[in-house]
């Protein structure tokens, strides 16, 4: 990773937390499945490669744990901008449960533990806390879990 790399993902962190829950418009609804669905598979690569380097699967590079953190802060918010309502499943693949709209304040509530968890982790990479950031990810893991039993289908 280079560190131009580095700052502009610090620097797109800072932008996108600042952004307030708007949705996002989108000209189709698979276009909006699309991008949440993009989302939340980086979220996935940036929790896995760091989960890998705390479980010394892969060697702990300091500077990829911070591009991950700072990814992993970010891609947490994105994806809820992109659940406009008629977006449910089985529409392009989607696996998004009637539950997401008619129990919105509570996945909401679950969107913002996910946000909550990786800003712990973000602090704890940030303080090279390597027990705080096990224990972090683990936290985050099981809120994946949570939501998926409760938003996702099968
Ligand atoms: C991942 C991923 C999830 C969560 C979950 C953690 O990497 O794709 O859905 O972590 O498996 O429990």
């Amino acid at each position: 990773m280079t560190l131009s790399r580095f700052l502009l993902a610090g620097s797109l962190a800072l932008a996108s937390l600042s952004a307030s829950a708007q949705a996002l418009t989108f000209d189709k609804p698979e276009d909006a499945v699309a991008y949440r669905q993009q989302a939340f598979g980086l979220l996935e690569t940036h929790f896995s490669n760091l989960t890998a380097m705390t479980l010394n699967r892969i060697p702990y590079d300091p500077l990829q744990a911070r591009l991950d953190a700072n990814a992993i802060r970010v891609l947490s918010r994105l994806p809820f901008h992109a659940f406009p309502a008629g977006t449910a499943a089985p529409l392009a693949g989607s696996r998004a449960t009637d539950q997401i709209w008619t129990a919105a304040p509570r996945y909401a509530d679950s969107a913002r533990s996910l946000q909550q968890e990786s800003d712990k982790i973000h602090g704890a990479v940030a303080r090279g806390d390597l027990v705080q950031l096990r224990k972090t990810l683990n936290e985050a893991g099981a809120i994946c879990r949570k939501c998926h039993d409760q938003f996702r289908a099968r």
